[in-house]
């Protein structure tokens, strides 16, 4: 069976042209005019786009004595709604799990995922079995391997963890992802407010401020330094940790930034507004930021200093959130956005000027695709690569609600927002989901991808190895001891 998407305009990171695509066997098999397949979908006055690819999800993730309610089943669901036809999503051991063992866990949720995807695997503990264990789990395929600066107590890994994780790393060729916030002073400014009496979902953001983002992504940047190896910050949300970022990049270090949907569109005035449900729906961290930071994230991806935009969907229902009532840190942290995250950009990125529609491309697939050792397999419209395409109608209109999403939680944290420029069709390694708004996923379709180390990338600038065999100084004239 062939299919053939024709009279649109393929768009990718760094081209714009009209052609058709013909797919086969869930790849591209040909790009050109005049193609004909088995099965014709029109894609006139659209573009036709490298499915998006979400570097950062949680679904079905135990966290905070509960689990994120969207599993690999809706939440592929709703990456695909939205164009989204690849995510990858975090495999978390708990303290003391081996990775092995949580990778495991991982492989059975997934096989219910409707689209492809990979995993990180986190470092939430360091001991000899991790150790060990991190080359089996690069042959597995998952290159990369996230550390949390923050959730002490919990998931937290102190420096001198961090520091042996991050040159474990450098060895195998595998690239390290910080949450980056200081998390000694998160739970000392929680014990503050919440003596103080501060217990609503507004003193999460209080007690979570820009300069903890930034004290951390700069930390651990020059941790990452030292080690040599590049180095990947998750959830970008202020102009603190951006700027680490891009003096790093300044100076010639690896180093991306990965800043979210919900932290570049919505702000912190949400942890004020007098309905305690509206406000603990928003509770993520890093918490949504002011004008000033959002701008930032804007011009950090116009710029290029920014790399990728991505979703950190870890969505939990009203109820869920209840757990925190009278304690703001019991509130689980996260929110939702895969199915919204290449809507809200193009509306409030391409749309408004602020990106091309390349540079939309580029942060939503093709950038992640490289990062992560996938291109051109993903992230590209080209002969051979995966039909992970989605067929981008640009007047296409629709105002977002929880009554319509295909998320398993009761809200949407952009409940109300117009968006305009929606998918008139995805593609799944070739197989239609979303046609033309009705929803055809298959249970099961998604497929795990390995991810390949790359030694091309993990060649950061750094004074380490010479730090390492460090020349012995040969000095006459040594003054006797006790003048
Ligand atoms: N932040 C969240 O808000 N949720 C999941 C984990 C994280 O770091
Ligand atoms: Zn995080
Ligand atoms: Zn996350
Ligand atoms: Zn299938």
């Amino acid at each position: 069976m062939t299919t053939v998407i024709k009279n649109g305009t393929i768009v990718t990171a760094d081209l714009t042209y009209k052609a058709d695509v013909l797919v086969e066997g869930g790849r591209i098999t040909a790009i050109g005019p005049d193609l004909k397949g088995d099965e014709t979908l029109d894609a006139t006055g659209c573009y036709v786009m490298p499915g998006g690819i979400d570097p950062h999800t949680h679904l079905e993730m135990p966290f905070m004595g509960t689990y994120s309610s969207d599993d690999f089943e809706s939440g592929t669901r709703a990456a695909l709604a939205g164009g989204t036809t690849m995510v990858v999503d975090f495999a978390l051991p708990s303290p003391g799990q081996g990775l092995l063992d949580a990778l495991k866990m991982w492989d059975n949720k997934s096989t219910r995922a409707n689209c492809d995807y990979s995993f990180h695997m986190a470092v939430t503990w360091w001991g000899e079995q991790v150790f060990d264990e991190m080359p089996r789990v690069v042959a597995r395929g998952i290159n990369t391997f996230k550390h949390f600066m923050a959730y002490k107590g919990a998931l937290m890994v102190n420096d001198d963890e961090m520091f042996a994780a991050f040159r474990r790393c450098a060895e195998i060729g595998a690239i390290p992802l910080v949450h980056a916030e200081n998390g000694d002073v998160v739970a000392e400014l929680q014990a503050k407010l919440l003596a103080e009496g501060n217990n609503g979902p507004e003193a999460h953001a209080y007690s979570r401020p820009a300069e903890v983002e930034g004290e951390a992504t700069n930390r651990a940047i020059m941790i990452a330094d030292m080690a040599g190896v590049p180095l990947y910050v998750v959830h970008v949300s202020s102009e603190d940790a951006h700027e680490a970022i891009r003096r790093a990049r300044s100076l010639g270090r690896r180093v991306w930034g990965e800043p979210l949907i919900q932290h570049l569109t919505l702000d912190d005035s949400e942890y004020r507004h007098p309905d305690w449900d509206h406000a603990a729906r928003r509770v993520m961290s890093p918490p949504f930021r002011d004008r000033k930071h959002q701008d930032s994230l804007w011009a950090g991806l116009a710029s290029g200093s920014l790399s990728v935009v991505a979703t950190d969907h870890c969505a939990f229902t009203t109820e869920q959130k209840r757990y925190g009532l009278g304690d703001f840190t019991r509130i689980p942290n996260g929110t939702g956005g895969l199915e919204d995250r290449m809507p809200m950009l193009w509306t409030h990125g391409v749309n408004t000027g602020r990106l091309t529609m390349n540079e939309f491309v580029a942060a939503t697939s093709t950038n992640s695709a490289k990062i992560l050792n996938m291109y051109p397999r993903k992230g590209a419209i080209l002969v051979g690569a995966d039909a992970d395409i989605v067929v981008w109608d640009p007047k296409k209109s629709k105002t977002i609600t929880a009554a319509t999403q295909q998320s398993a939680i009761d809200y949407n944290v952009f409940e109300g927002k117009e968006v305009t420029g929606l998918p008139r069709f995805t593609l799944t390694r070739g197989k239609v989901a979303i046609h033309d708004g009705e929803v055809r996923t298959e249970e099961g379709h998604g497929q795990f991808v390995a991810r390949e180390p790359s030694g091309a990338v993990n060649k950061a600038l750094s004074t380490w190895k010479e730090l390492t065999a460090p020349r012995k100084v040969e000095r006459s004239g040594i003054p006797a001891s006790g003048v």
